[in-house]
């Protein structure tokens, strides 16, 4: 007929959510449906700021520092108010961990929750001038039995993470998503203000011909990590060597990566003795997402998910992607022990 209809069945997420739930059954109350809503709803409002950030004078500093003694971008305030106030209205959560706040928060009785949220607001804040993607990160836990909300119940390792995800504010807001049922990528409808399942079951292909460090430092590198690197520029004859691909936000390298395949990469170094990305809501959510979509996420060492963090804002090594560029490089480390 050639004519275009509409599409009159549209999945959104919160739709998508709920019928994972539903095929859970009796254990599920609804409520992570619920806290998720209110994690879309922060998203589509940092997604707006950032969208009119230039417009409006939010680029810029704060005139306050953070914890890891950074400058702290007005958006990341913004997005880390945003954040905390939603949460805590939603009445789903107990702990709050955020990047922007040295201590966690513990949720007042009359809004608790059982879930806690760790999450970094606005990931990639040194790229916020220059226009480039830039995200919200956040990993969910439910509180541990018979507890009311205690740092203890995000002191846990990354496998007992329910879900996870994160929002990618690029030329569209994405909503990348995992509750333990493998990985869906949802993208914003502006005009209908709801995110719609855009990429079903992200699988990252076995292997990529992408790797992703700041090879700028590779002067502190440990011998394993400049290994690896030196064997996928000049691979043996036959093969060619991978390409480059550094954004500078880790939200876009590994949005990239679980769509390409490849490897992303910030390890450990001479000079940062646990690497620079954070333990709690940068690696665990990535590595839970990496994982659920056929990847491989490591310390080098161990598997990130294993870790069991000792204090909120630790850091760790990260290298996720691709189960067969992952095994190379691990290679390097196992010869090193
Ligand atoms: P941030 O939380 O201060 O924005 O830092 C985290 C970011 C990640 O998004 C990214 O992977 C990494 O820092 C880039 O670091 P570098 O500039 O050292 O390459
Ligand atoms: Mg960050």
């Amino acid at each position: 007929s050639g004519e275009e209809h509409p599409n009159t069945n549209i999945i959104t997420l919160t739709r998508h959510v709920l019928s994972q739930q539903f095929q859970l059954g009796a254990q599920a109350s609804g409520d992570l449906t619920l806290l998720l809503t209110a994690i879309q709803v922060t998203s589509k409002f940092i997604a707006t700021n950032v969208r009119k950030a230039r417009l409006i004078n939010l680029i810029g500093l704060a005139g306050d520092t953070n914890v890891q003694g950074e400058e702290q971008k007005k958006l990341d305030v913004l997005s880390n108010d945003i954040m905390v106030n939603s949460l805590r209205a939603s009445g789903k959560t107990a702990v709050l961990v955020s990047e922007e706040l040295e201590e966690a928060i513990i949720i007042d009785e009359k809004h608790r929750g059982k879930y806690c949220v760790v999450f970094d607001p606005l990931d990639g804040s040194s790229n916020i001038d220059a226009g480039v993607n830039i995200g919200t990160i956040f990993g969910i836990y439910h509180i541990r039995p018979g507890s009311e909300g205690t740092i203890q119940d995000v002191l846990r390792p990354g496998s007992e993470m329910v879900a996870a995800g994160y929002t990618m504010y690029g030329s569209s807001a994405n909503l990348v998503l995992t509750t333990g049922q493998g990985v869906n990528g949802y993208t914003l409808d502006a005009a209908l203000g709801e995110f719609i399942l855009t990429h079903p079951d992200i699988r990252i292909p076995p292997r990529g011909k992408i790797y992703s460090f700041n090879e700028g430092n590779a002067m502190y590198f440990h011998p394993p990590v400049n290994k690896y690197l030196e064997s996928i520029k000049f691979p043996s004859t036959g093969k060619s060597p991978y390409s480059a691909r550094y954004i500078g936000s880790m939200v876009a390298d590994v949005h990239r990566t679980l769509l390409y395949g490849g490897i992303f990469g910030y390890p450990d170094d001479k000079k940062s003795k646990s690497g620079k990305l954070r333990l709690l809501y940068e690696a665990f959510p990535m590595a839970f997402l990496t994982e659920q979509a056929g990847g491989i996420a490591t310390t080098g060492t161990k598997r990130i998910l294993d870790i069991v963090p000792t204090t909120i804002h630790e850091r760790c090594s990260v290298f996720l992607g691709s189960k067969d560029d992952v095994l190379d490089l691990k290679k390097f480390y196992d010869q090193e022990s």
